[in-house]
Formats: C-alpha cells, sequence, structure tokens
C-alpha cells in the first residue's frame, strides 16, 4: 500500500461481528491485547487506560490490557496496581530494572494471550479509543500500523530530520514506501510476532525494528492515517541519547536488512573508480601505479567483502519459517 493509498481511521462504529464476543471463557484467548509500557505517566496513566476500556466494552471484541511499567517512581505502578486490582482483563508486569518503551512492548507481547496484539502508548498522543478500527483494519494484512498525519514529538527540530533520514534509508532498503516508520500505534498477530521478538530492541527503535522485520521478510503491513495529539506529562525522549541510538540504527538497519543494497554499489562505484585510476597510472605514468590507486582498489575490495559477510550473515541468522506456537 502506498501512501497516498492510506486509509483514514474513522470514527463510525466497526461492522458489527455476528455475536457478542467481549466476554472470555476461562481459559481461551481473548481476541485482542493491548500492550501498554508505561513509565512515570501518573496523572493520566489511569484516563487513558480507562479509555481503552471503555472503547474494548463497546466494539465487538474480548480483549486484556497488559501494561508493563520499568520502575515509575511517581505513582504510576500504584495507580497502575489499583486499577488490575478492580478489572481481571488488566495485568500489570513490573520489570525490576528499567529496560526502555522496546524492552517493555517485548516484554508484553511474550506475555499476551490475545490472537491479535495492539501496541500504544499511554501519553494520550495516540487515538486510542480508534483500537477496534485498527483491529479491524488488519483483515488482509499481517501488520498495520498508525501513520500519524503531523510529528507532535518533543524535540521536533532534531528529530524530524533524523527521522526522515532513517525513514529514507528504510525505503530504499526495503525497496517499498513506509509513510510512518516509527508510530508507536500498531496491531499484528501475535503468533506471527512470536519469531520477531528476540530481535526488538530496548530502546524507541523497537517500532522501526517491527516494520523493519515484516517488510524485510515479504510480509504485508498495511497503513491507516491517525491523527497524533500533543503528550500528556514528561517526554521519555533524551536528545542526545535518543538521537544517538537513531544514528546506531541506520549502521544496525543496513547491516541487518539486505545490506548488499549498501555495499555493493558502494563497492562498484570505488572498484570502477580505482580500475580507472589504474588505467590513467599505466597510461600516463609508465605503469608506475600511485598509492591512492591502490588504496581506492583495497577500499573497494573490502567495502565488498564486508557486504557479502553482512549479506551472508542475515541469511544465516534469519529465523525460522514457522516457529513452534508459542504456548
Ligand atoms: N516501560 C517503559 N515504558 C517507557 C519507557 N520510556 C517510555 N515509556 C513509555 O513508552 C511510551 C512512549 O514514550 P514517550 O516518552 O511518549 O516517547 P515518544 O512517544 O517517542 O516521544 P514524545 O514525543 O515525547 O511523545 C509511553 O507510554 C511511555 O510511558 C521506559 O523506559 N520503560
Ligand atoms: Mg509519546
Amino acid at each position: 500500500m502506498t501512501a497516498t493509498e492510506l486509509n483514514e481511521l474513522s470514527e463510525s462504529p466497526p461492522p458489527v461481528a455476528a455475536a457478542d464476543r467481549s466476554a472470555v471463557e476461562p481459559g481461551s484467548r481473548p481476541d485482542v491485547t493491548i500492550v501498554l509500557p508505561t513509565y512515570d505517566e501518573v496523572g493520566h496513566v489511569s484516563t487513558e487506560v480507562r479509555r481503552i476500556c471503555a472503547t474494548m466494552d463497546a466494539s465487538a471484541y474480548s480483549w486484556e490490557i497488559v501494561a508493563v511499567d520499568d520502575g515509575s517512581t511517581d505513582g504510576t505502578r500504584e495507580e497502575l496496581r489499583s486499577l488490575a486490582a478492580r478489572d481481571a482483563r488488566i495485568r500489570v508486569i513490573e520489570h525490576r530494572r528499567n529496560l526502555g518503551s522496546g524492552g517493555a512492548r517485548r516484554t508484553g507481547t511474550r506475555a499476551a494471550r490475545g490472537h491479535v496484539v495492539v501496541w500504544t502508548d499511554v501519553d494520550m498522543t495516540y487515538p486510542n479509543d480508534r483500537i477496534p478500527q485498527l483491529v479491524d483494519s488488519l483483515e488482509g494484512y499481517d501488520q498495520v500500523v498508525g501513520a500519524r498525519n503531523s510529528e507532535e514529538g518533543t524535540h521536533k527540530a532534531l528529530r524530524v530530520p533524523a527521522k526522515w533520514a532513517v525513514r529514507r534509508l528504510a525505503q530504499y532498503l526495503v525497496q517499498e514506501d513506509i509513510p510512518d516508520l516509527n508510530s508507536g500505534f500498531r496491531a499484528f498477530h501475535r503468533d506471527r510476532a512470536a519469531r520477531y521478538l528476540g530481535r526488538l530492541p530496548n530502546g524507541f527503535s523497537c517500532v522501526t525494528t517491527m516494520t523493519m522485520s515484516y517488510l524485510a521478510d515479504g510480509l504485508s503491513v498495511g497503513y491507516v492515517q491517525i491523527p497524533y495529539a500533543a503528550r500528556e506529562g514528561e517526554s521519555k525522549f533524551h536528545w542526545y541519547r535518543d538521537t544517538r541510538k537513531y544514528l546506531l540504527q541506520v549502521v544496525r538497519m543496513t547491516l541487518g536488512y539486505e545490506p548488499l543494497r549498501v555495499f555493493m554499489p558502494l563497492g562498484l562505484a570505488l572498484l570502477l573508480f580505482g580500475l580507472g585510476k589504474l588505467g590513467f597510472d599505466v597510461i600516463t605514468k609508465d605503469f608506475r601505479i600511485a598509492t591512492n590507486t591502490l588504496l581506492i582498489l583495497f577500499a573497494a575490495f573490502q567495502v565488498i567483502s564486508i557486504g557479502l559477510l553482512a549479506d551472508l550473515v542475515v541469511r544465516v541468522t534469519k529465523p525460522p519459517e514457522d516457529p513452534a506456537p508459542p504456548v
């Protein structure tokens, strides 16, 4: 699907399923698990969780919420515990040390019992009242992503160009249009995602990795347009630490997905330049080959070798096609 074919997530109610499946039989799996990474979000976390509960109750889907807290110290944990005490469909997992939002999403997805997993945030930015429509639009796709129509994130001046560059690289690597690479609002099939969970990094780039892993394996990713609101509470995005991680993400993506697409053109360009220079030396310098000619040819050889090696590593470490279903 291209950016121009984005569907707008409408406010209208989802197509009503034949039977009301909102109640889960003991021991059976709910339709949807909503995974919430939380860290110091007191004040609005309850509002957000209640908003999700009300939305899901009004839908035809049976559901559960798995909130994964990373050592919040502002009372978020206590708010979550009290919400969970009042509704058995809300579970809270507490990491003993701070892993980051990616680590929390990984833990929550591993613990999910639902057939479909939804990732979203608890900072009031994503339209969580449209989760049922997001799940509806998963039909026919392996993953569906809420593509934001504006960037309201903190440190906009730094993040917008960094995100643009990473997105361009990602599009080049997978040869596909990616309307929003970093959206934290997405839905996918739990069992299909199992093989990718081990790859997810702890930090914010977890969502990028989720899109890239699917696209690199030829799975289908659909996009639906969503609004993106200004954040409540304080951002956890650190301008230096997280921008540095973005740059690292560029290197990882280059090496991890279709490395030959980057290394081959670069290596071949160096090789052509080196051979041209070699010809020039032979003709004009009476076979005395300059040191820089040898250096250029050596660099070409190295770049091509690294590309081939990275390609081999990617192929050897690819997860098996049909993993055992999760327990
Ligand atoms: N468990 C856990 N959750 C986190 C951590 N850092 C952030 N989060 C949660 O991850 C979600 C996204 O974090 P944000 O700080 O909003 O990051 P962002 O959306 O990239 O940036 P903003 O532009 O500030 O909204 C929120 O629900 C946070 O509570 C963390 O270290 N651990
Ligand atoms: Mg946010």
